[in-house]
Parts: structure tokens; sequence; C-alpha cells
């Protein structure tokens, strides 16, 4: 069965995207799979078929070996790697057709130690994609949204999957403000005129010096808004997943 793991930095929506679009699938008779990969999740707005905390407990790490919150995040984050055989036995009892995979909430537990791309590449050898998230609200300056683009070039030199990128919460911003930063996807020249536009000094000679470095490495991908609270762009979303995942088609007919 295909795989899609969510990611982006704390706080992105990566879980309440998990969550809706879990929900919308099932609305349309497909049958999805989730499965938590944050040992740290304290609630989710979604009940995981398949949860590593199951396997891996923060709490008992912080006892165990004298740990704040952040060591045992880090020890869990790597001690998931130990477990993936149960893991990758418990997705596979689930028996779906596909599955969305919820990432830990700091991202650099997931895309900048070794286990992440190992969990990635072990779960399964069916397709897969990365589902990377931009927060709508953050990347509205022109700064942040190539700081974003560079966060998200990072984690494709991680993984060397499919990418998608998605501007999650578009239901907090204007229409208009979503469709300027949905162009600077599209539009390199747009992006960097708002840069212009935006930006002094330093700030503008760095972001944009930054943006053309990243577009030269040919990554370019758009940017599909989309709301976990209005469920707005989740067609368009999922269109772009079936290309990917299944070349498509359906998951389940
Ligand atoms: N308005 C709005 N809020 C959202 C959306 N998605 C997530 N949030 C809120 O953003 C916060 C972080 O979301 P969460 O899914 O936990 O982020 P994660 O850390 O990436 O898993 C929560 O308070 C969510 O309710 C959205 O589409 N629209
Ligand atoms: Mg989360």
């Amino acid at each position: 069965m295909p795989l899609a793991f969510i990611i982006g930095t704390a706080g992105s929506g990566k879980s309440l995207l998990t969550a809706a679009l879990s929900e919308w699938l099932k609305m349309s008779k497909q049958d999805v799979a989730v499965v938590n990969l944050d040992p740290g999740a304290l609630k989710l707005p979604y009940s995981p078929d398949v949860d590593v905390r199951n396997y891996v407990d923060v709490g008992n790490l912080m006892e165990k070996y004298s740990l704040g919150p952040n060591g045992a995040l880090i020890l869990a984050a790597d001690l998931i790697a130990d477990e993936i055989d149960n893991i990758a036995g418990d997705v596979e009892a689930a028996n779906a057709d596909v599955v969305l995979v919820d990432t830990p909430g700091q991202m650099e537990l997931f895309a900048f130690r070794a286990s992440g791309p190992y969990i990635v590449n072990e779960l399964t050898k069916e397709p897969k994609a990365l589902v990377y998230m931009f927060d709508a609200v953050f990347s509205i300056n022109p700064l942040n949204y190539v700081s974003n683009m560079f966060l998200s070039a990072a984690v494709y030199n991680r993984f060397f999957q499919p990418q998608i990128h998605l501007l999650s919460k578009c239901d907090l911003l204007p229409e208009s403000q979503v469709e300027t930063i949905t162009d600077w996807a599209a539009n390199p020249r747009a992006l960097e005129d708002s840069i212009e536009e935006k930006l002094k000094g330093t700030k503008r000679l760095f972001s944009r010096n930054m943006m053309r470095a990243i577009n030269a490495l040919g990554i370019k991908s758009l940017l599909i808004p989309v709301s976990a609270k209005t469920n707005q762009g989740l067609t368009n979303f999922n269109t772009t997943l079936e290309r990917i995942l299944t070349g498509g088609d359906k998951y389940t007919y």
C-alpha cells in the first residue's frame, strides 16, 4: 500500500491535516489508515490505526535516563528506528489502500536525524510521497517564505522522494494573500518583485540570493493552498497525491 508522510515545522498543521484528509478520504469511500509517528503527542485530532507511542514512551525515557523532555524526544526519535519491524507489521496488518503518516511535531527529529530516512525506506517498498507544509500565516512575509523554501529543499535533500508542497491553514488569510503566496511558488519573478518591495538591505540581498540558489536546484514545485478547518483544497491535494502514489487512480475501487 502507498504511504504519504506529512512533514513540516512544529505547529504547521501536520496532525490536523492528517485528521482532515483521512476523514475526507473515508467520506469518498477510500480505505485509509493513519499512523502516528510522534512519540511526544499528548492528544491527537484522529484515532491512529498504528501508534508509535505503543512502542516508545517519552515519559518512561525521561525517568529511566534522567532526561528532560527535549533529550527524551531525541532519544525516542532514534528508538523508533529499532521498532521499525513492529511498526511495519502494524501498518501491514491495517491492510488499507493508502496510509497517511503523521510525523513528529518537531520536524528536525524526523528530517534531520539518521532515523527519519531509515524509517521512510524501511516502512514500505511501495510508492511513497512526502507532503511538506508551509504555514500560511508565517509565509506571508517573503523573508519567511524563502526560509521555508530553504527548509523544504533541505527536507528533499534528506529523503529524495516525490514531494508535495502545501500552504496550510489558508482559512486564516484573505484570498488575495493566499494568491500572492501561491504565485510566488509558480512564478519566481513575482517572488523577486515582492522581495524588492517588502525587504531592505541585508534581508533583501540574502533572500534574493537564497531564492535564486534554491530555484537553481530545479526542484520547483507548486504550492497547493489547503485548510484542515474548512477542507478547502483537499480535492486538489488528493489529485496530486494520487498522481504520485497510484499514477492517478483511486486508492480503493
Ligand atoms: N485555522 C486553522 N488552524 C489550523 C489548521 N491546521 C492546524 N491548525 C491549528 O494549528 C495548531 C497546530 O496544528 P497541529 O496539527 O497540531 O500542528 P503540527 O504540530 O504540525 O502537528 C493547532 O492549534 C491547530 O488547531 C487550519 O487548517 N486552519
Ligand atoms: Mg502534530
